[in-house]
Parts: structure tokens; sequence; C-alpha cells
């Protein structure tokens, strides 16, 4: 038999880069080329990722690669438990390369700074030509969003994302946006009335592969955060594809008008549920663009529900990932509101008398999932208010949502929620008392403290921190034009009125329920040493 010809590129393929159409998949020769796909342990334990998190990437990492090998691609996978698996992206590599003595090696720009910056020793440490190519999955490359931030002191993303309607003539009427607005978030953000039923969400049931993936994880990840149990997500294109049409189908029409609104066990409302998908390459960003606009023109959907819907993929999710690619690694490193308070012990537990906390963490166990407005307006809010470390709280959001890869999570916690980066991203801090939770959310009804009380033991929490939070950052916030209003309304306020505020906020935040200190917070085992070891870790 004649000998195999020697491999002529090595492709490695990242847990993040499961499209048929990547970059570093184009001009792929079948009879010499070898496509590498590795598990490794750096990835699954850099936080304490929910483990439907690991389960998902690793069973969508493995049916990925079965499509190439049936598509006659030879596939060299690496799984996380086979003998030798060095743990790292770094030392996989290297072991291939050892195993096949390619001639170069092929990557796409991967999600994360930190892969980067590993990506860049592996030319002059591997004494192989490397060649980085651009991830073109995205509406904008970061060079395209370089030149749209060039020269500007406001990075606002609804003039950006104007720019990408025109640029990609996405709900687009001739050279002016449909319907005449390019915004119709003055018709969103309505509560849900009790006698509306949002559709159930569509379930995939795991089969050998997937089953098979969450033994390995039950047995290697057990102390990481979040249940197993009832692990429904699709692994491959065909099932995220079904999940797409579902959403279009049954959620999209009414997405817009109840995008903001929390229901108790109900986190997905009209949410689409497909972040998960979109990160990690099984669906495309353009193709479901086109596909919700195709839903308005086909008039299945008002434009106030695809034109919102559209807005955050085309707008805010190219926004984020122009804002972090352009600002690491220094963006992380701000802490604007110099905020110091461990993480409470809660946000892990789920144990806290704050309903609206409860219910959104119990959602995040169950699910790995929660929506914008849980994330942003509840544990982001609470976050703010009672200035939590950036780095801590960005560990959670990492850790929990089983969408979160940096590039994309950082720029929400550290710009939108934390407004760690003085307001490079957004105008002014989304802080909000319990009346903002109250009016949006059934949460208040149930929850032992009460929104309409102001301040005592009973008093809602978010209450007295909003305003603790305004004096306590007044030379910070106080000259922002968009804060003028509260600023004003807190000067009103009495001497009496304003110790009352801060005694009530001391007291709450030295309480047991807000500790993470032992006895009352950090649990002993993996997570707790994966905690320790990630946190101290600079970023
Ligand atoms: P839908 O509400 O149906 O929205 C449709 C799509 O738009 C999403 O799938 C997502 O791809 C995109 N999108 C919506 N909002 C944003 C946004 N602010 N930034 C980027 N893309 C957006 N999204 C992630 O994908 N990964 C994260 O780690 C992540 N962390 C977040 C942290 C915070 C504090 C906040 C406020 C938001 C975060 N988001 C993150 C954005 C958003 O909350 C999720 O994309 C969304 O909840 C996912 O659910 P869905 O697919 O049902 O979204
Ligand atoms: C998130 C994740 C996990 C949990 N495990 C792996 C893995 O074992 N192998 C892999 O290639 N990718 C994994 N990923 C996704 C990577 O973390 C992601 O590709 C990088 O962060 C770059 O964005
Ligand atoms: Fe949350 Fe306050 Fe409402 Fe309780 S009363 S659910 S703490 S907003």
């Amino acid at each position: 038999m004649a000998d195999a010809p020697p491999v002529r590129a090595l492709r490695l393929v990242l847990g993040d880069q499961l499209s048929h159409g990547l970059a570093s998949l184009r001009d792929l020769d079948k009879a010499r080329d070898v496509v590498l796909m590795v598990e490794v342990n750096d990835e699954t334990r850099y936080v304490p990722h929910h483990r439907q998190k690991i389960v998902f990437v690793l069973s969508a990492m493995r049916h990925f690669a079965e499509e190439l090998r049936d598509a006659g691609i030879t596939v060299d996978y690496v799984r996380l438990d086979d003998a030798g698996n060095s743990g790292s992206f770094s030392g996989e590599v290297a072991r291939a390369v050892d195993r096949h003595g390619p001639e170069r090696l092929i990557l796409t720009e991967p999600g994360e700074w930190r892969v980067l910056e590993q990506m860049r020793g592996w030319q002059p440490g591997l004494g192989l030509p490397v060649e980085i190519r651009d991830d073109d999955r995205f509406f904008a490359s970061r060079h395209r969003f370089g030149l749209w931030a060039e020269g500007r002191k406001s990075f606002r993303m609804e003039f950006f994302y104007r720019e990408m309607r025109r640029e990609h003539a996405i709900l687009m009427e001739g050279l002016e946006p449909a319907g005449g607005q390019w915004n119709f978030d003055h018709d969103n953000r309505k509560a849900l009335p009790k006698d509306i039923v949002p559709p159930k969400r569509t379930l995939f049931v795991p089969d050998a592969i997937t089953r098979a993936v969450i033994e390995l994880v039950a047995a290697r990840h057990e102390g990481h955060f979040g249940e197993l149990d009832g692990f429904g997500w699709a692994v491959t294109r065909a099932d995220a594809l079904a999940a797409l049409a579902h959403f279009l189908r049954d959620a999209l029409p009414r997405f817009g008008d109840f995008q903001d609104a929390m229901k108790t066990g109900e986190p997905f409302l009209f949410h689409s549920v497909i972040s998960p998908y979109l990160n990690v390459g099984l669906l495309t960003a353009r193709e479901v663009c086109l596909a919700a606009e195709a839903e308005w023109r086909a008039a299945r959907a008002p434009l106030n529900a695809v034109e919102g819907f559209i807005r955050q993929i085309l707008g805010w999710r190219e926004y984020v990932r122009g804002i972090y690619w352009s600002r690491m690694p220094a963006y992380a490193a701000t802490n604007a509101l110099d905020a110091r308070r461990p993480l409470p012990w809660f946000y892990w537990s789920g144990e806290t008398a704050m309903n609206c906390l409860a219910q959104c963490i119990g959602d995040i166990r169950r699910h790995a999932y929660g929506h914008h407005i849980q994330r942003l307006m509840v544990t982001g809010n609470f976050a703010l208010l009672a200035g939590i470390s950036p780095a801590e709280i960005e560990a959670w959001y990492l850790a929990v949502y089983i969408d979160a890869f940096e590039w994309v999570e950082l720029p929400n916690v550290h710009g939108m929620v934390l407004f760690a980066d003085n307001g490079l991203l957004a105008s002014k801090p989304y802080a909000a008392s319990g009346a903002y939770i109250d009016r949006m959310s059934d949460y208040c009804a149930g929850c032992s403290y009460d929104p309409a009380l102001k301040t005592g033991p009973r008093a809602c929490p978010f209450n007295y921190l909003y305003w603790n939070f305004l004096i306590e950052n007044a030379a910070r916030l106080e000259r922002n034009p968009r804060m003028a209003m509260p600023y004003r309304t807190l000067r009103g306020f009495s001497e009496a009125r304003r110790t009352e505020i801060v005694t009530d906020a001391t007291r709450f935040l030295g309480s047991a329920e807000v500790k993470a200190g032992p006895g009352t917070a950090l649990p002993s085992g993996p997570v707790a040493a994966q905690l320790a070891l990630d946190l101290d870790t600079p970023r």
C-alpha cells in the first residue's frame, strides 16, 4: 500500500467555530489536510462554567466533527479524557504537529483575547508557518469597526447600527429605513398581561453522543454551577435551524412588545433563545437577520418586533464585538466607579430573600439562560448598586450562561451593567430602584420585601441602594447630563432622609445575606477552589 501523502495543512477548529463556511476550512484539500479539534481542561475550567454549557460546547464539537468526517474530511479529534491530553490548546496543537508533521497551521482568529495571545506564540514556538485568518462570520470585521470608531469620542450603538443597516441593505426601502424610522422601541417594552401565554420552548432529546458527554461532564465537573437534568439544547446545525424556525413562527411577532417583561417560571417568554447557536457558529448572524426580515416582508410579524430583533444582532452583537477587539486588553482592567465589594454568595446559591434575584438565579441554574432584562436590570442592577468588583461579577457572567464568551460578555457587563469603562459604551449607568422591577415583572408579589417601602428592614433593598449609589458616586456622575434628573431629586432630600438611606444601605450590605465570607458564603470543593484560582488570576 502506498504511504499517505504528507499533511499539507493542519486546520484548527475551536469550540465556537462550528461553521462549515469557517475561514480556516476554505480551500481545504481533503486528500492532504487534517482538521484538528481538541477538548481541553483549560477551556472547560477557566471559570466554573455551568455544566450545561460544557455539555453544549463539547457535544456540538463532536457532532460537527462527525459532519466533517461524513463529508470525507480527515478529523483528528482529541477528547477530554483521552490519554496524554495536555489540557491546553498550545499543548494539543504541539502534539498534533508532532503526529502529523504538517507544512503549515491554518487558524481562524479566536473569539477571545486570551486565546489570541496563545496563538501568537505558536509560529515561533512550533517553527512552522501559522496563518491566522479573519473570522468573517460577522457583519463587521474588526477593521470595519475600527474605521467607524476612528476619531470618535462617543461610541453610540445606534449610529453604528444605522451604518450596518445601510451597508448590508437590511430592513431598508431604498435609502430609507423600512417604515420611515430606524428604531421602534417606543412601541416595545410592555409588561406581560396575565392572559398572554408564551410559547413552549422546543427541547431536543439528547442522542447517544450528547448522553456520553453528559456522563463525562457529570463525572469530571461535579463542583461546577448548574443543573444537568433536562438538557434540551440543539447541538447540530439542523436542530439549531429548527429552533430558529420555531422562534420565527411562534415568538417573533410578540418579541418587541414583551422584550423587557419578566415572569416567574417563564425565562424564555418571546425571546429567540438562539444566542448559543449564533455564538458557536451553528447559525450565522446574516441568515438569522434575513430570516426575520422575510417574516416582516411576508406580513407574518410586525415591524416593531422585527426591527427590535434585528437591532440586537446587527446592532448590539456586532457593536460589542467591535468594542471588545478595539479596546482589549486594557478594557477589562478599568474600574471607573472603584467598585470593590466581593461577589455575594447568593449569586451562586440563589439563597436570598430578594425574590427577583432568587428567581433569575434559579432560572439560570436550571437552564443556563436568562434574558437580557434579567441580566441587565436584576443581577446586573444589583451588582452595580452594591458596587461589586468588576472582575468578580464578570467571572460569574462568563460562567453561568450557556452563551457566555468573553467578547460578548465583557462589554455587556463591564460597560453596560457596571459603567466600569466610564461611559465608553453606555451614556449613563442603568441604575434602577425596585419600582422598575415591580413594573416589568411579577416577582415583587412573591417577595418578603416591599417595593413600595423606601426605608426600613422591609423596604425593597433596590430602593435605598439606588439612592445610596447616587450619593456614593456623586463626584463621578453628577455632571453627566443624563443623570441630571435623579441628582436634582436627590438634592431635594432632607439631611435626615439621606442619612436614613445610607444607614439602610450600610446595614443591608453588611448583612449575612450579602456577605461572601466564610460562614455565609464560600463553599468547599471544586467551585471554591476554581473561583479562588480564577479570580486571583490577572485578566
Ligand atoms: P434575544 O433577546 O432573542 O435577542 C436576539 C439575539 O440578539 C441574541 O441571541 C443575541 O445574539 C443578540 N443580542 C441581544 N442583546 C445583545 C447584546 N446586548 N449584546 C450582544 N448580543 C445581543 N449575550 C451573549 O450572547 N453572551 C453573553 O455572554 C452575554 N452576556 C450578557 C451580559 C449582560 C449583563 C447583558 C445585559 C447582556 C448579555 N448578553 C450576552 C446579551 C443578551 O442578554 C443575550 O444575547 C440574550 O439574552 C440571549 O438570549 P436570546 O438568544 O433569547 O436573545
Ligand atoms: C467554552 C469551551 C469549552 C467549555 N470547552 C472547549 C474545548 O474543550 N475545546 C474548544 O476548542 N473550545 C472550548 N470552548 C470554547 C472556547 O473557550 C472558545 O473557542 C475560546 O474561548 C475562543 O473564543
Ligand atoms: Fe426584587 Fe425588591 Fe421586588 Fe423583592 S421587592 S422582588 S427585592 S424588586
